[in-house]
């Protein structure tokens, strides 16, 4: 009975629950959610260990959370989907995740078409059943929809958010991985800085805090981190795209930029085990989301290689 391990991706429309689902299993806070579509911009690396039990093997699930499905308008949307792909590239098991509350859709068809493609193995979650209230025959339309186009693994209802059905899941998954290597760490949850984890909750504060354009038109942009003992000192840029987000942004009296710090303070300070002085700024910068360098500064990997690339700069 050996060790096993692969990739396996979160796949789905917007708003299904993937975040919700990669937080439960890891059973950490990775990923922001929030009830807005589109909330998640980047894959989002989550690892379940996964101990030996009696007939069960030992193993690694590396969860890929990803950007949902949609037809990208901007730079910023084509880079989501290139996420989606890469993700999708490189996984051994793919698990779509569709809320069971909606009908079947053209969008879904969309999201089905990807999974054939891939030619990956796949497990159909119907998510959200905790809003059925026990009446579980209100999935068999949706089972049959997707049963009549694609053979699925398994079909598995669950609820992400009440963690129901996640222990069968879990299950299911461990059986269809194959044999492999312990590829990360037995203490490690993430590939995902802190630095970025920062930038992230500051953002899911804007999209919990505004309406209308104004989420989809911010990004987060840490300046500083120094992490001290006790004290860690932040500096972030908050991103739009108009001055008349900008004024939301901040706020009658610069009331939502400090709501919106507060909350993402409160959270960061949880995250690092550290007080937290954190220092917000509002930029406009026009049309970022258009912008395909811009939208490549702003990707955490790339920020890495330039903080690696100064840093050889400072040293000697
Ligand atoms: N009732 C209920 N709500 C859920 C469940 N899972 C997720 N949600 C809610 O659905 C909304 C979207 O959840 P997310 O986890 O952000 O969804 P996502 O698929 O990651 O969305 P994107 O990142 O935008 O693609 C949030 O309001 C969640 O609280 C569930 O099992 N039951
Ligand atoms: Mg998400």
């Amino acid at each position: 009975m050996s060790f096993r391990s692969g990739f396996v991706c979160i796949l789905g429309l917007p708003n299904a629950g993937k975040s919700t689902l990669l937080n439960a299993l890891v059973g950490e806070k990775l990923a922001i959610i929030s009830p807005k579509p589109q909330t998640t911009r980047n894959r989002i690396l989550g690892i379940i260990h996964v101990a030996k039990r009696n007939r069960r093997p030992g193993g690694q699930v590396i969860l890929l959370d990803t950007p949902g499905v949609h037809r990208p308008d901007s730079s910023l949307g084509r880079k989501m989907m290139g996420e989606v792909r890469e993700a999708l590239d490189g996984c051994v098991l793919i698990l779509l995740i569709v809320d069971a509350t909606r009908r079947f859709s053209q969008r879904d068809e969309f999201v089905l078409d990807m999974v054939k493609k891939s030619k990956t193995p796949a497990l159909l979650l119907l998510n959200k059943i905790d809003l059925l209230r026990g009446d579980k025959g209100k999935l068999l339309p949706i089972i049959d929809e997707y049963r009549g186009r694609y053979d699925f693994r398994e079909v598995i209802p669950l609820s992400a958010r009440k963690r129901e059905g996640l222990d069968v899941l879990l299950e299911k998954v461990i059986q269809a991985l194959p044999a492999g290597p312990r590829y990360f760490p037995d203490d490690q949850l993430t590939d995902q800085p802190a630095r970025f984890m920062a930038a992230e909750i500051i953002r899911e504060q804007v999209l919990l805090e505004t309406s209308e354009e104004v989420p989809y038109a911010t990004t987060v942009m840490i300046e500083q981190f120094e992490e001290g003992a006790k004290l860690t000192r932040i500096a972030a840029a908050i991103y739009c795209e108009r001055e008349g987000q900008k004024g939301i942004l901040v706020g009658k009296r610069g009331q939502m930029l400090k709501k919106i710090g507060t909350a993402a303070r409160l959270q960061i300070e949880k995250m690092l085990g550290t007080r937290v002085y954190l220092e917000l700024f509002v930029k406009v910068k026009a049309a970022w989301r258009e912008s395909h360098e811009f939208v490549e500064e702003v990707d955490w990997r790339r920020q890495l290689e330039r903080l690696a690339g100064s840093r050889k700069l400072l040293s000697p």
